[in-house]
């Protein structure tokens, strides 16, 4: 078994995180809370890939990162990136993103999420993309989840990604689409090393 790092300091990602390696081998080890990487990146991908590499290098281990966010279509994709950084907790984030929309009727968002694995030596040798698209609310609905999940609301399901169940959000969110697309890749690279 080969250990895996998982190179987040959210809580909620984690949790998520950990829920995709069921029934894969890897043996899974979370970051130490101090090893903290600037994101310096200017894409997801490239954020992923820094996280990813700079964990796998300190610790010497494969490393998987993740970087995400959500991108509103009135806000010319804001908070984008910088969605991490757009309050100092999940309901200030709410908040701030809230107040920027106003009464806007064009409420479009996407939310996306790209994955990097690392190799010890620091080389990023897997990535993908995943994202979902839905809507901004004008209040948060519902209690699951974390970030913005409460005022993301998916009209397929019809429910905010707060209201999902974790088995149906991580089949529709951005999050599952990009460990769908890195699930074969990683299971082949778990028998080959
Ligand atoms: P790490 O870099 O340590 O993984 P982070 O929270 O700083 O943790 P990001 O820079 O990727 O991670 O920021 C992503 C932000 O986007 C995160 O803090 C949430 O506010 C939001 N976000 C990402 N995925 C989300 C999801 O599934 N549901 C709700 N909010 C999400």
């Amino acid at each position: 078994m080969t250990i895996l790092i998982l190179a987040t300091s959210n809580p909620g990602k984690l949790q998520e995180m950990q829920g995709y390696f069921v029934g894969l081998t890897w043996q899974l080890q979370l970051k130490p809370e101090t090893l903290e990487i600037e994101e310096t990146g200017k894409t997801f991908l490239e954020n992923a890939a820094l996280k990813a590499s700079q964990v796998a290098m300190a610790l010497e281990s494969y490393a998987i990162a993740d970087d995400s966010g959500l991108m509103v279509d009135a806000l010319n994709g804001r908070p984008g990136i910088y969605s991490a950084r757009y309050g100092g907790n999940d309901p200030q984030r709410i908040e701030r993103l809230l107040k920027e929309l106003g009464e806007s009727v064009q409420r479009e968002a996407q939310f996306i999420c790209a994955l990097a694995v690392a190799a010890p030596d620091g080389t990023v040798i897997l990535t993908s993309e995943g994202s979902c698209s839905g809507t901004i609310l004008k209040q948060p609905l519902g209690e699951g989840g974390f970030g913005y999940d409460p005022i993301f609301y998916v009209p397929t399901y019809q429910q905010t990604f707060a209201q999902m169940t974790s088995e149906l959000k991580n089949q529709v969110s951005h999050r599952g689409r990009a460990f769908a697309a890195l699930l074969p890749d990683l299971r082949a690279l778990e028998v080959r090393v």
